[in-house]
Protein backbone atom coordinates (compact mmCIF):
# COMPACT_ATOMS: atom_id res chain seq x y z
CA UNK A 1 0.00 0.00 0.00
CA UNK A 2 1.73 3.45 -0.86
CA UNK A 3 2.50 5.61 2.04
CA UNK A 4 0.17 8.61 1.28
CA UNK A 5 -2.90 5.72 0.65
CA UNK A 6 -2.10 4.30 4.19
CA UNK A 7 -1.96 7.94 5.95
CA UNK A 8 -5.58 8.74 4.57
CA UNK A 9 -6.94 5.70 5.83
CA UNK A 10 -5.38 5.76 9.31
CA UNK A 11 -6.60 9.55 9.63
CA UNK A 12 -10.26 7.77 8.87
CA UNK A 13 -9.59 5.26 11.82
CA UNK A 14 -11.00 5.98 14.98
CA UNK A 15 -9.75 4.37 18.20
CA UNK A 16 -12.16 2.72 20.67
CA UNK A 17 -10.22 5.55 23.04
CA UNK A 18 -11.56 8.34 20.94
CA UNK A 19 -15.44 6.89 20.92
CA UNK A 20 -15.38 6.31 24.92
CA UNK A 21 -13.93 10.18 25.29
CA UNK A 22 -16.14 11.52 22.75
CA UNK A 23 -19.35 9.81 24.93
CA UNK A 24 -18.29 11.17 28.11
CA UNK A 25 -17.71 14.73 26.35
CA UNK A 26 -20.84 14.40 25.10
CA UNK A 27 -22.70 13.29 27.93
CA UNK A 28 -21.00 16.09 30.17
CA UNK A 29 -18.68 14.78 31.75
CA UNK A 30 -15.75 17.15 33.12
CA UNK A 31 -13.69 15.32 35.27
CA UNK A 32 -12.24 11.56 35.29
CA UNK A 33 -10.19 9.91 38.47
CA UNK A 34 -8.17 7.08 38.07
CA UNK A 35 -4.74 5.29 37.05
CA UNK A 36 -3.78 4.38 34.04
CA UNK A 37 -2.10 1.42 32.61
CA UNK A 38 -2.98 -1.01 29.48
CA UNK A 39 -4.95 -0.62 28.00
CA UNK A 40 -6.69 2.19 29.42
CA UNK A 41 -4.17 5.13 29.12
CA UNK A 42 -5.47 5.77 26.11
CA UNK A 43 -8.50 7.25 27.32
CA UNK A 44 -7.14 9.25 29.70
CA UNK A 45 -5.43 10.73 26.86
CA UNK A 46 -8.09 11.42 24.28
CA UNK A 47 -10.31 12.52 26.87
CA UNK A 48 -7.82 15.24 27.80
CA UNK A 49 -7.86 15.96 24.10
CA UNK A 50 -11.46 16.63 24.36
CA UNK A 51 -11.04 19.17 27.41
CA UNK A 52 -12.06 16.46 30.16
CA UNK A 53 -9.81 16.82 33.42
CA UNK A 54 -8.02 13.89 33.94
CA UNK A 55 -6.42 13.50 37.89
CA UNK A 56 -4.20 10.73 38.35
CA UNK A 57 -4.59 9.20 42.08
CA UNK A 58 -2.10 6.99 43.32
CA UNK A 59 -4.92 3.99 44.76
CA UNK A 60 -8.14 3.30 42.98
CA UNK A 61 -10.28 2.99 46.30
CA UNK A 62 -9.73 6.76 46.54
CA UNK A 63 -10.21 7.48 43.15
CA UNK A 64 -13.07 5.67 42.78
CA UNK A 65 -14.55 7.20 46.23
CA UNK A 66 -13.48 11.21 44.23
CA UNK A 67 -15.26 9.75 41.14
CA UNK A 68 -18.59 9.20 43.08
CA UNK A 69 -18.21 12.65 44.82
CA UNK A 70 -17.25 14.64 41.95
CA UNK A 71 -21.37 12.73 40.96
CA UNK A 72 -22.92 14.22 43.98
CA UNK A 73 -21.12 17.59 43.88
CA UNK A 74 -21.95 18.39 40.12
CA UNK A 75 -25.35 15.93 39.64
CA UNK A 76 -23.11 14.85 36.26
CA UNK A 77 -21.83 11.49 37.06
CA UNK A 78 -18.40 11.48 38.01
CA UNK A 79 -16.18 8.59 36.09
CA UNK A 80 -13.08 6.29 37.50
CA UNK A 81 -11.13 4.55 34.75
CA UNK A 82 -9.05 1.58 35.95
CA UNK A 83 -7.19 -1.51 34.60
CA UNK A 84 -8.47 -4.51 33.88
CA UNK A 85 -8.76 -6.81 37.22
CA UNK A 86 -6.89 -5.93 40.14
CA UNK A 87 -7.43 -1.98 38.96
CA UNK A 88 -11.35 -2.87 39.47
CA UNK A 89 -11.15 -4.82 42.13
CA UNK A 90 -10.20 -1.87 44.17
CA UNK A 91 -12.48 0.52 42.78
CA UNK A 92 -15.21 -2.24 44.38
CA UNK A 93 -14.81 0.03 47.86
CA UNK A 94 -16.23 3.27 45.77
CA UNK A 95 -18.51 1.48 44.12
CA UNK A 96 -20.16 0.08 46.95
CA UNK A 97 -20.48 3.23 48.91
CA UNK A 98 -21.67 5.45 45.67
CA UNK A 99 -24.24 2.79 45.64
CA UNK A 100 -25.17 3.30 48.99
CA UNK A 101 -25.65 6.89 49.00
CA UNK A 102 -26.97 6.80 45.82
CA UNK A 103 -24.27 8.93 44.10
CA UNK A 104 -24.22 8.75 40.06
CA UNK A 105 -21.14 7.35 38.92
CA UNK A 106 -19.77 6.01 36.28
CA UNK A 107 -16.38 2.84 36.55
CA UNK A 108 -14.32 2.00 33.08
CA UNK A 109 -12.12 -0.87 33.68
CA UNK A 110 -9.44 -1.92 30.87
CA UNK A 111 -10.07 -5.32 29.78
CA UNK A 112 -7.89 -8.19 28.44
CA UNK A 113 -8.02 -8.88 24.56
CA UNK A 114 -10.93 -10.97 23.12
CA UNK A 115 -9.17 -13.36 21.41
CA UNK A 116 -7.35 -14.76 24.40
CA UNK A 117 -10.84 -14.70 26.53
CA UNK A 118 -11.11 -17.32 28.98
CA UNK A 119 -7.15 -18.88 28.05
CA UNK A 120 -6.17 -16.46 31.62
CA UNK A 121 -5.43 -13.47 29.57
CA UNK A 122 -3.39 -10.56 31.30
CA UNK A 123 -5.21 -9.48 34.36
CA UNK A 124 -8.35 -11.68 33.36
CA UNK A 125 -10.21 -12.90 36.22
CA UNK A 126 -8.47 -16.03 37.20
CA UNK A 127 -10.50 -19.04 37.41
CA UNK A 128 -10.13 -20.90 40.78
CA UNK A 129 -11.33 -24.48 39.94
CA UNK A 130 -9.24 -26.51 37.46
CA UNK A 131 -11.31 -28.94 36.17
CA UNK A 132 -10.55 -31.41 32.86
CA UNK A 133 -12.14 -28.81 30.50
CA UNK A 134 -9.22 -25.96 31.53
CA UNK A 135 -6.57 -28.08 30.68
CA UNK A 136 -4.88 -27.02 27.32
CA UNK A 137 -7.45 -24.23 26.89
CA UNK A 138 -4.49 -21.85 25.80
CA UNK A 139 -1.17 -23.72 24.69
CA UNK A 140 -1.93 -27.55 23.38
CA UNK A 141 0.00 -29.52 25.39
CA UNK A 142 1.83 -32.45 24.50
CA UNK A 143 0.31 -34.74 27.46
CA UNK A 144 -1.59 -33.14 30.21
CA UNK A 145 -2.29 -34.75 33.87
CA UNK A 146 -4.94 -34.27 35.74
CA UNK A 147 -4.99 -34.64 39.96
CA UNK A 148 -4.17 -33.76 42.86
CA UNK A 149 -0.65 -31.80 42.41
CA UNK A 150 1.20 -33.13 45.37
CA UNK A 151 0.36 -36.66 44.94
CA UNK A 152 1.09 -36.24 40.65
CA UNK A 153 4.62 -34.40 41.69
CA UNK A 154 5.55 -36.95 44.29
CA UNK A 155 4.63 -39.74 41.69
CA UNK A 156 6.65 -38.36 38.82
CA UNK A 157 9.73 -37.72 41.15
CA UNK A 158 9.56 -41.64 42.54
CA UNK A 159 9.17 -42.24 38.57
CA UNK A 160 12.52 -40.15 37.57
CA UNK A 161 14.57 -41.68 40.85
CA UNK A 162 13.95 -45.03 38.86
CA UNK A 163 15.11 -44.14 35.38
CA UNK A 164 16.70 -40.72 35.62
CA UNK A 165 16.05 -38.68 32.47
CA UNK A 166 17.73 -35.13 31.59
CA UNK A 167 16.66 -33.23 28.45
CA UNK A 168 19.55 -33.78 26.33
CA UNK A 169 21.98 -31.14 27.01
CA UNK A 170 23.12 -30.99 23.27
CA UNK A 171 18.75 -30.67 21.43
CA UNK A 172 18.59 -27.37 19.80
CA UNK A 173 15.98 -26.16 22.51
CA UNK A 174 18.77 -25.90 25.27
CA UNK A 175 21.44 -24.57 23.15
CA UNK A 176 18.87 -21.86 21.86
CA UNK A 177 17.87 -21.07 25.60
CA UNK A 178 21.91 -21.16 26.52
CA UNK A 179 22.71 -18.04 24.03
CA UNK A 180 20.06 -16.33 24.89
CA UNK A 181 21.02 -16.58 28.30
CA UNK A 182 24.24 -15.50 27.90
CA UNK A 183 23.40 -12.13 25.01
CA UNK A 184 20.87 -11.27 28.17
CA UNK A 185 23.46 -11.57 30.21
CA UNK A 186 25.75 -9.40 27.99
CA UNK A 187 23.31 -6.65 26.80
CA UNK A 188 22.42 -6.01 30.92
CA UNK A 189 25.91 -6.09 32.10
CA UNK A 190 26.48 -3.59 29.75
CA UNK A 191 23.32 -1.30 31.26
CA UNK A 192 24.19 -1.23 34.20
CA UNK A 193 28.08 -0.56 33.92
CA UNK A 194 26.88 2.76 32.49
CA UNK A 195 28.03 5.58 34.39
CA UNK A 196 25.89 8.56 33.42
CA UNK A 197 23.54 10.23 35.40
CA UNK A 198 20.52 9.52 36.36
CA UNK A 199 20.98 5.95 36.80
CA UNK A 200 19.14 3.65 35.01
CA UNK A 201 17.68 0.56 36.62
CA UNK A 202 20.41 -1.80 35.81
CA UNK A 203 22.90 0.17 37.26
CA UNK A 204 20.66 -0.24 40.13
CA UNK A 205 19.75 -3.38 40.24
CA UNK A 206 23.45 -4.40 40.07
CA UNK A 207 24.09 -2.71 43.20
CA UNK A 208 21.36 -3.80 44.89
CA UNK A 209 21.93 -7.11 44.06
CA UNK A 210 26.24 -7.20 45.25
CA UNK A 211 24.66 -6.25 48.41
CA UNK A 212 21.42 -8.51 48.95
CA UNK A 213 21.50 -10.89 51.77
CA UNK A 214 21.63 -14.62 50.38
CA UNK A 215 18.85 -15.00 52.93
CA UNK A 216 16.93 -12.21 52.47
CA UNK A 217 13.13 -12.16 51.00
CA UNK A 218 12.74 -10.56 48.33
CA UNK A 219 9.39 -8.67 47.90
CA UNK A 220 8.58 -6.43 44.62
CA UNK A 221 6.19 -4.42 42.51
CA UNK A 222 5.52 -1.96 39.78
CA UNK A 223 6.10 -2.57 36.18
CA UNK A 224 9.72 -2.02 34.75
CA UNK A 225 10.69 -1.85 38.22
CA UNK A 226 9.04 -5.45 39.04
CA UNK A 227 10.27 -7.16 35.74
CA UNK A 228 13.72 -5.58 35.35
CA UNK A 229 14.16 -6.57 39.38
CA UNK A 230 13.01 -10.08 37.93
CA UNK A 231 15.86 -11.09 35.99
CA UNK A 232 18.48 -9.38 37.94
CA UNK A 233 17.92 -9.72 41.69
CA UNK A 234 18.25 -13.26 43.19
CA UNK A 235 16.78 -15.21 45.90
CA UNK A 236 18.63 -18.38 46.92
CA UNK A 237 15.84 -20.00 49.47
CA UNK A 238 12.63 -21.58 48.59
CA UNK A 239 9.60 -19.00 49.39
CA UNK A 240 11.49 -16.08 49.79
CA UNK A 241 10.10 -14.26 46.93
CA UNK A 242 6.78 -12.62 46.62
CA UNK A 243 5.79 -10.12 43.72
CA UNK A 244 2.43 -8.73 41.83
CA UNK A 245 2.45 -12.03 40.53
CA UNK A 246 0.26 -13.11 37.37
CA UNK A 247 -2.56 -10.86 38.41
CA UNK A 248 0.30 -8.21 38.19
CA UNK A 249 -2.13 -6.42 41.09
CA UNK A 250 -0.25 -3.16 42.11
CA UNK A 251 -0.64 -2.16 46.11
CA UNK A 252 0.64 -5.50 47.60
CA UNK A 253 3.82 -5.09 48.09
CA UNK A 254 4.23 -3.64 51.76
CA UNK A 255 1.27 -6.18 52.82
CA UNK A 256 3.35 -8.72 51.49
CA UNK A 257 6.57 -7.32 53.21
CA UNK A 258 4.58 -6.81 56.40
CA UNK A 259 3.69 -10.72 56.36
CA UNK A 260 7.35 -11.61 55.62
CA UNK A 261 8.80 -9.56 58.80
CA UNK A 262 6.43 -11.26 61.22
CA UNK A 263 6.83 -14.69 59.77
CA UNK A 264 10.56 -14.04 59.54
CA UNK A 265 10.63 -12.51 62.86
CA UNK A 266 9.51 -15.63 64.10
CA UNK A 267 10.66 -18.31 62.09
CA UNK A 268 14.37 -17.42 61.38
CA UNK A 269 14.95 -14.08 63.20
CA UNK A 270 18.20 -11.73 61.87
CA UNK A 271 16.29 -12.56 58.18
CA UNK A 272 15.72 -8.88 55.98
CA UNK A 273 13.00 -8.01 53.69
CA UNK A 274 14.07 -6.38 50.68
CA UNK A 275 10.76 -4.36 49.37
CA UNK A 276 11.49 -3.07 45.63
CA UNK A 277 9.19 -0.77 44.68
CA UNK A 278 8.66 1.39 41.64
CA UNK A 279 7.07 4.61 42.73
CA UNK A 280 3.65 4.00 41.39
CA UNK A 281 3.47 1.24 42.93
CA UNK A 282 5.14 2.24 46.21
CA UNK A 283 1.50 4.68 46.67
CA UNK A 284 -1.05 2.17 46.25
CA UNK A 285 -0.47 1.54 50.28
CA UNK A 286 2.12 4.02 51.22
CA UNK A 287 0.65 4.46 54.19
CA UNK A 288 1.61 1.11 55.76
CA UNK A 289 4.92 2.63 56.37
CA UNK A 290 3.18 3.49 59.39
CA UNK A 291 2.87 -0.26 60.07
CA UNK A 292 6.32 -1.05 59.26
CA UNK A 293 7.86 1.50 62.31
CA UNK A 294 5.04 0.98 64.59
CA UNK A 295 6.00 -3.31 64.80
CA UNK A 296 9.59 -2.10 64.30
CA UNK A 297 9.81 -4.90 61.16
CA UNK A 298 13.26 -5.39 59.57
CA UNK A 299 11.87 -4.15 56.02
CA UNK A 300 14.59 -2.30 53.55
CA UNK A 301 12.23 -0.50 51.12
CA UNK A 302 14.09 0.41 47.97
CA UNK A 303 11.26 3.09 45.94
CA UNK A 304 12.66 3.06 42.60
CA UNK A 305 11.47 6.34 41.17
CA UNK A 306 11.25 7.44 37.45
CA UNK A 307 8.68 9.89 38.45
CA UNK A 308 5.48 7.81 37.09
CA UNK A 309 4.06 4.75 35.40
CA UNK A 310 6.12 3.49 33.30
CA UNK A 311 8.37 6.75 32.59
CA UNK A 312 7.97 10.34 33.74
CA UNK A 313 9.47 13.78 33.45
CA UNK A 314 12.22 15.14 34.81
CA UNK A 315 11.71 18.67 36.83
CA UNK A 316 12.51 21.12 34.07
CA UNK A 317 10.03 19.55 31.14
CA UNK A 318 7.26 19.14 34.44
CA UNK A 319 7.89 22.56 34.89
CA UNK A 320 7.68 23.95 31.16
CA UNK A 321 4.84 21.77 30.67
CA UNK A 322 2.87 23.33 33.61
CA UNK A 323 3.19 27.03 32.44
CA UNK A 324 0.73 26.46 29.22
CA UNK A 325 -3.10 24.94 31.19
CA UNK A 326 -4.48 23.63 33.93
CA UNK A 327 -2.63 20.47 35.52
CA UNK A 328 -5.10 18.22 34.98
CA UNK A 329 -5.18 19.22 31.08
CA UNK A 330 -1.56 18.73 30.58
CA UNK A 331 0.30 16.32 32.23
CA UNK A 332 -0.23 12.63 30.64
CA UNK A 333 -1.55 10.23 32.92
CA UNK A 334 1.04 8.25 33.47
CA UNK A 335 3.13 11.22 35.18
CA UNK A 336 4.02 11.70 38.39
CA UNK A 337 5.34 14.67 40.84
CA UNK A 338 9.05 14.41 40.01
CA UNK A 339 11.53 14.23 42.52
CA UNK A 340 9.46 13.15 45.10
CA UNK A 341 10.89 12.75 48.48
CA UNK A 342 9.41 9.29 49.29
CA UNK A 343 12.02 8.39 51.81
CA UNK A 344 10.29 11.37 54.65
CA UNK A 345 7.22 8.89 55.13
CA UNK A 346 9.84 6.68 56.90
CA UNK A 347 10.97 9.62 58.33
CA UNK A 348 7.89 10.76 59.38
CA UNK A 349 7.39 7.82 61.50
CA UNK A 350 11.14 7.18 62.98
CA UNK A 351 12.49 4.96 60.48
CA UNK A 352 15.61 5.83 58.70
CA UNK A 353 15.23 7.73 55.57
CA UNK A 354 18.00 8.09 51.83
CA UNK A 355 17.41 10.16 49.09
CA UNK A 356 20.23 8.76 46.37
CA UNK A 357 20.98 9.97 43.21
CA UNK A 358 24.31 8.13 42.49
CA UNK A 359 25.57 4.87 42.80
CA UNK A 360 28.05 5.51 45.64
CA UNK A 361 25.13 7.11 47.43
CA UNK A 362 23.08 3.98 46.83
CA UNK A 363 25.84 1.81 47.66
CA UNK A 364 26.42 3.86 50.91
CA UNK A 365 22.84 3.79 52.02
CA UNK A 366 22.32 0.45 51.54
CA UNK A 367 25.21 -0.52 53.40
CA UNK A 368 23.76 1.72 56.55
CA UNK A 369 20.28 0.12 56.16
CA UNK A 370 21.55 -3.48 56.05
CA UNK A 371 23.96 -2.50 59.00
CA UNK A 372 21.20 -0.83 61.13
CA UNK A 373 19.18 -3.83 62.62
CA UNK A 374 17.04 -1.03 64.85
CA UNK A 375 15.34 0.26 62.06
CA UNK A 376 13.32 -0.12 58.87
CA UNK A 377 14.87 2.06 56.17
CA UNK A 378 13.44 3.49 52.91
CA UNK A 379 16.11 4.03 50.44
CA UNK A 380 14.22 6.58 47.54
CA UNK A 381 16.53 5.75 44.40
CA UNK A 382 16.17 8.91 41.48
CA UNK A 383 16.62 7.30 38.04
CA UNK A 384 16.62 8.60 34.63
CA UNK A 385 12.43 9.35 34.10
CA UNK A 386 12.81 8.17 30.75
CA UNK A 387 14.69 4.80 31.20
CA UNK A 388 13.30 1.84 29.79
CA UNK A 389 14.23 -1.80 29.67
CA UNK A 390 16.58 -3.52 27.27
CA UNK A 391 14.62 -4.38 23.81
CA UNK A 392 12.34 -7.25 24.04
CA UNK A 393 12.36 -9.85 21.65
CA UNK A 394 8.67 -11.03 22.63
CA UNK A 395 6.87 -8.14 21.74
CA UNK A 396 4.06 -9.64 24.73
CA UNK A 397 6.46 -8.22 27.16
CA UNK A 398 6.04 -4.57 26.45
CA UNK A 399 2.77 -4.68 24.94
CA UNK A 400 1.07 -1.39 25.26
CA UNK A 401 -1.42 -0.08 22.43
CA UNK A 402 0.70 3.45 22.70
C1 LIG B 1 -4.37 -2.29 41.15
C2 LIG B 1 -3.67 -1.93 39.87
N1 LIG B 1 -3.91 -0.70 39.33
C3 LIG B 1 -3.28 -0.31 38.18
C4 LIG B 1 -2.44 -1.17 37.54
C5 LIG B 1 -1.75 -0.73 36.23
N2 LIG B 1 -0.31 -0.65 36.43
C6 LIG B 1 0.55 -1.61 36.03
S1 LIG B 1 2.11 -1.33 36.52
C7 LIG B 1 1.68 0.14 37.27
C8 LIG B 1 2.70 1.00 37.98
C9 LIG B 1 4.03 1.08 37.26
O1 LIG B 1 4.79 2.17 37.73
P1 LIG B 1 5.88 2.00 38.85
O2 LIG B 1 5.39 1.19 39.98
O3 LIG B 1 6.39 3.34 39.18
O4 LIG B 1 7.00 1.13 38.10
P2 LIG B 1 7.89 1.57 36.84
O5 LIG B 1 7.40 0.82 35.65
O6 LIG B 1 7.73 3.06 36.65
O7 LIG B 1 9.27 1.18 37.20
C10 LIG B 1 0.31 0.38 37.12
C11 LIG B 1 -0.38 1.57 37.66
C12 LIG B 1 -2.22 -2.45 38.13
N3 LIG B 1 -1.41 -3.34 37.58
N4 LIG B 1 -2.84 -2.78 39.29
MG1 LIG C 1 7.80 4.48 38.21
Amino acid sequence: MPDSNFAERSEEQVSGAKVIAQALKTQDVEYIFGIVGIPVTEIAIAAQQLGIKYIGMRNEQAACYAASAIGYLTSRPGVCLVVSGPGLIHALGGMANANMNCWPLLVIGGSSERNQETMGAFQEFPQVDICAEELGNNVKPAVTLLGNIHAVTKQLLEELDKTPWQYPPESKWWKTLREKMKSNEAASKELASKKSLPMNYYTVFYHVQEQLPRDCFVVSEGANTMDIGRTVLQNYLPRHRLDAGTFGTMGVGLGFAIAAAVVAKDRSPGQWIICVEGDSAFGFSGMEVETICRYNLPIILLVVNNNGIYQGFDTDTWKEMLKFQDATAVVPPMCLLPNSHYEQVMTAFGGKGYFVQTPEELQKSLRQSLADTTKPSLINIMIEPQATRKAQDFHWLTRSNM
